[in-house]
């Protein structure tokens, strides 16, 4: 019988179905589904951090609104993320207690610290711009509620990009040369880590075959990870800064970039746990959940207390 289901599922897979929430399903492709998509939602929660730390010195006050309400649409992608997740099973508790004992990944990118005004740009041309790359293939992975709320995800991290953009475009034309030099400071050293945030190379990534062969994943870490480097490279020249990798250069024969080696040691000591800030942002975010342990506790209390009134 369960052959027979799970040949039922492979059929469905093959005709592109979407599959829901109450539908049948192998359990490692649920298993897979929860680890990503749970690993996702903490990255958005994570990723708060890292621009939350200039809100209160935005450069105007036009600036600082549009950060503002940068960081609270990264709040909101966490939520539908951790919604979608728990239609799998898996309660929030579950996952927010595997990332804060450090069992959960979030992308390695947000380990990286923000150190002038002009990092809260190349995040949202760089950070951001990955991120729609890997996130536009997911409208189409096969499990609906994953893909419905990237559809709307998606939609908002096309304006954080596009925001970022700007900001470097109006430092880069009518900023003054240390402006511009904190323009090209931040792009070199975002430039390497934006390119991981794609996952290891294709012969070095376990989940990828099983997750492209059932529709989680539609293109693969490296496909992507070329994607982004082929539409940033005429951004960059357009924006008048050099992407720090002397062996960035148009293959007329492959019509796509070849570009340098990656430092893979970096990545894995980074994931591993080791960057320059994961100290930091896991030590934030346990001490945001213990802080909030008492607006919880009055929540639960509150609607018992409702219910009870109500029975009454
Ligand atoms: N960082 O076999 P694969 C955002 C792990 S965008 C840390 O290739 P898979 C928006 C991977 O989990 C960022 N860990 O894995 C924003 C696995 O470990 P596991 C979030 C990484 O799943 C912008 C192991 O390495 N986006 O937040 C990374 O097939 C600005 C082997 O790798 C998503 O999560 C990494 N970079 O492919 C917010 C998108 N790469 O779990 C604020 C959805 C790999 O077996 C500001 N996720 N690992 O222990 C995905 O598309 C996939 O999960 C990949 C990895 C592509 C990330």
């Amino acid at each position: 019988e369960e052959q027979q289901r799970n040949e039922a599922f492979e059929a469905r897979i093959d005709a592109g179905d979407f599959i829901e929430a109450k539908d049948w399903m192998p359990e490692h492709y649920r298993k897979t589904l929860v680890r990503q998509i749970s690993q996702h939602a903490h990255s958005e929660i994570v990723g708060m951090l890292p621009e939350g730390n200039w809100i209160t010195r935005a450069p105007t006050l036009k600036r600082k609104a549009i950060l503002l309400a940068k960081v609270q649409d990264e709040g909101g992608h966490g939520l539908y993320l951790y919604s979608a997740a728990e239609t799998l099973g898996t309660s929030r508790d579950q996952m927010l207690d595997a990332l804060h004992s450090g069992k959960a990944k979030y992308s390695s990118i947000f380990n990286y610290p923000t150190l002038t005004w002009a990092d809260i740009g190349v995040i949202g041309w760089l950070v951001d711009g990955a991120a729609i790359m890997n996130q536009v293939p997911l409208c189409r992975c096969s499990y609906g509620p994953y893909a419905r709320a990237m559809i709307r995800i998606c939609r908002e991290e096309s304006f954080h990009q596009r925001q970022g953009y700007e900001s470097l475009l109006v430092m880069m034309r009518e900023g003054t040369a240390a402006q511009k030099a904190m323009v090209q400071d931040a792009v070199n050293r975002w430039w390497w880590p934006s390119l991981m945030m794609f996952g290891p190379a294709d012969k070095d990534s376990p989940n990828s075959e099983q997750s492209m062969r059932w529709g989680i994943k539609r293109l693969t870490n490296d496909e992507l990870r070329q994607k982004f480097v082929d539409a940033t490279v005429p951004q960059a020249e357009l924006l008048g800064v050099t992407l720090p990798d002397p062996d960035l250069k148009w293959n007329a024969q492959r019509e796509q970039h070849d570009f340098g080696a990656i430092d893979w040691e970096e990545f894995w000591r980074v994931v591993g746990g080791n960057g320059p800030c994961n100290t930091e942002r896991l030590g934030t975010r346990v001490k945001a959940w213990d802080d909030g342990a008492w607006v919880r506790e009055a929540a639960l209390a509150h609607a018992r207390k409702r219910a009870t009134e109500a029975q009454a």
